[in-house]
Order: structure tokens, then sequence, then C-alpha cells
């Protein structure tokens, strides 16, 4: 098939999995074309089948807003034609299921018959989507969509509740690649973070207010009151300068305990020597910075919000908690961090993670592209 993925090229989830899902396709021998503003952060490698295509955004003096969505309709069409696509696949429906309806419909009236399928995130409608100043836009663009996926169970009921959608939501469950998420032999790293064999937690994410990093800082700082323990805080956003000032405050106080290894690209090394991550969300569609922990051998404490318990499983792959209970989350770190429990916590990590194999998770995409260009 010929695929044309939408996405945001940013190092946040959803463009994540539109990346590894294309580069994936391509693999099999699909030949797929992104379409975004800038090269997607993991597409930086050469592939025959990979095709990369960039929305022009035309600066004018009038415009304080430039018209990024009809610029990205105007290059899907463009890209459409030219390179004769199958099918649209668009990752995170703000905005680019309004995007694509737009290039369906303009297409259609040339003659071009190309469907698109939605695949929903978790933001785009439970935080940005369901705004009023959007939802209108949002609602209609899903329902107009040919196929919708979702990547978890919870986010297809959230959508249902929050939004009148006529259609089916398919669940396609986030994946991993096993093969570049696995535990690398890094001993002389650990040595250098943990230098007395302190027990290493670990924290990514992109700094937002939803992921309350802050909850994170607070527990390691519980955690530390009992045993010798290391917090490494990876990745950027918005909360980034204000956790630095925290961890000064509380964490920092004895020494370099914390540190911020700000955006990485190679967050496997990080995960290979790691012995718990923290992921302590407000709200998580699924968990995808979870996911790649486990399959590095990482348990997981992670809030019971959202997607999470579809991933982490209470008592197996480590522990669930209620979002901001910085009690229980410090108590079930303490029992995962104990010598006696951390090799059967890895171990279950690992095996959970086995689950979410690429190998099993493409074929369904594979399956919906072809269900619905023969639905169109
Ligand atoms: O807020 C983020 O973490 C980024 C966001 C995105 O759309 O880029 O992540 C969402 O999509 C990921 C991939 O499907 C999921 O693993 C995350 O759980 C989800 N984030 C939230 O729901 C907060």
């Amino acid at each position: 098939m010929k695929i044309g993925i939408v996405c945001y090229p940013t190092y946040g989830g959803s463009g994540v999995v539109a990346t590894e899902l294309g580069k994936a396709l391509a693999k099999e021998g699909h030949e797929i074309h992104f379409i975004t503003y800038s090269q997607p952060t993991r597409l930086s490698f050469f592939n025959e089948n990979l095709y990369y295509h960039e929305v022009d955004i035309k600066p004018y003096p009038l415009f304080q807003y430039p018209p990024y969505e009809i610029a990205l309709a105007s290059k899907m069409v463009d890209v459409a034609k030219h390179e004769e696509l199958d099918i649209f696949h668009v990752h995170y429906a703000v905005p680019h299921a309004s995007a694509a309806y737009m290039a369906r419909e303009i297409l259609k009236s040339e003659g071009y018959h190309i469907p698109f399928i939605t695949t929903l995130h978790g933001t785009d409608i439970t935080i940005v989507g369901k705004d009023a100043s959007l939802e209108p836009v949002v609602t209609f663009s899903i329902n107009q969509s040919n196929g919708i996926t979702s990547v978890s169970d919870d986010l297809r009921k959230d959508t249902l509740s929050l939004f009148n959608i006529q259609k089916d939501i398919k669940v396609i469950h986030n994946f991993i690649d096993l093969k570049r998420f696995k535990k690398q032999k890094k001993d002389h790293f650990k040595t250098a973070i943990c230098p007395n064999g302190e027990k290493l937690i670990v924290h990514t994410s992109n700094f937002r207010k939803v992921k309350r990093v802050e909850d994170v800082v607070k527990v390691f700082c519980k955690v530390r009151e009992k045993i010798p323990v290391k917090l490494l805080l990876v990745g950027d956003g918005p909360e980034r300068s204000h956790i630095e000032t925290l961890s000064r405050d509380i964490a920092c106080k004895d020494g370099d305990d914390v540190r911020f290894l700000g955006k990485l690209e190679a967050v496997e090394e990080v995960l290979s020597v790691s012995d718990l991550f923290l992921m302590t969300s407000e709200k998580e569609s699924f968990g995808l910075a979870a996911l790649e922990a486990m399959a590095c051998e990482v348990p997981v404490v992670s809030t019971n919000a959202g997607g999470l318990p579809e991933l982490n499983k209470d008592g197996d792959s480590g522990y669930l908690c209620d979002v901001g209970d910085i009690d229980a989350m410090a108590a079930a770190a303490l029992k995962i961090l104990d010598d006696q429990n951390l090799p059967g916590f890895k171990s279950r990590a690992l095996a959970r993670a086995k689950k979410f194999d690429i190998k099993n998770i493409l074929p369904k995409y594979e399956e919906f592209y072809r269900h619905t260009i023969e639905e169109f």
C-alpha cells in the first residue's frame, strides 16, 4: 500500500508512534509518505520506502497565526495526487483530522478517492479537543474519518463520553520495537551515576503539567529517606525549570542526587541501567514511555489514570496508585527496589512489554487499512 502518514514531528508520544509505525510498515514493503512541518525526530536514516514531505507555511504580515491546517491539507492533496496514495493515516485529531477531511473532499472533487484513518492519542481528546473552542470541528472531523482507532480502551470510552461519535472506534494499543528497546550492558554508566551502588529511579516525559513531575520528585525524596537512591529526569518541557527549582529546594540539599538529562535520543541506554520508572501522570491514554522502560526490564510505579492499567499490571510489572498519592507510590517503589523483589519485577516487566511487540500490533493496522480502503 501507499500510505500518507500525518503527525507531529516532535519528541511527544503520538509523533513517536506514527514514525515507528511508518518505519515498520516500510520494512514490510509498504511505501510510506510522512507529511509534517519538519523531519520527525526518529526519522533520521534512509530507507527506499520512506519519503518525507514538508508542509510549506508561508508567513505574511497579515497573519498573526499562519494557516497551518490549510497548508497541511494542500500538501496532502499534492502528495496524494503525485504519489498515488491509497490511504491517509493521521495521528492526533487536532488539527490533522479536519485537514484530512478537507484534503479528502478536495481530492474527491477532482476524481481521486482516498480515505483517511484518524488515530486518537490522548490529549487531543482529553484536554485539547474537548475544549469548547475546538469541539465542534473535532467532533465533525472524527465522525468524517473513514476509520477511527484509539491507543487504549480507556481513551475509546473517554472519546465516546466526551464527543457525540457515530462510528466504531477500534482499539489498537501502542507498541514497542523490542530489537531497539532492550536492556544493554552499560555497567560503566551505572557506576558513574551510582558510584556507591545506589538504586536508580528514572522518569522521562515532556514535562507538561499533566505529567505531575513534582510528584516524581516528592516520591523520590520519600524513598531516599529509607534507602540510597538517585533520580534521573529525561526530557524537556514547560514545567522543567519549576521542577529544577523544586528539586534544588527539597531533593538536592545534600548533593546532586537528582540529574536532569534533557532530551535524549538514546533513552534506552539510560533505561538499561535503571531500577524503577515513575509515571505520576494525572491523565495518560496509554503511557508509551512506561512501555519503553518495561521493554528494558524496568518495573513501573504509575498512577491508575486513563489507560495505564491496560499496560502496567499491579503487583506484576509494577504497581498502580491513585493520582497524587505520594505515600502509596513511595511504598510501592520501596517494595520493588527491595533486593529480594527486584529481579522478579524486572523479568515480569519485560514479559508484559512483550505483549505489545510491534510484530503483534503491525498486522492489526495493515488489516484496518485494507478494510478501510475496501469499504470506501
Ligand atoms: O502528552 C503527551 O505525553 C504527548 C501525547 C502526544 O499525543 O504526543 O501523548 C499521548 O499519546 C501517547 C502515544 O499514543 C500516549 O502514550 C500518551 O499516554 C498520551 N498522553 C496522554 O494521554 C497525556
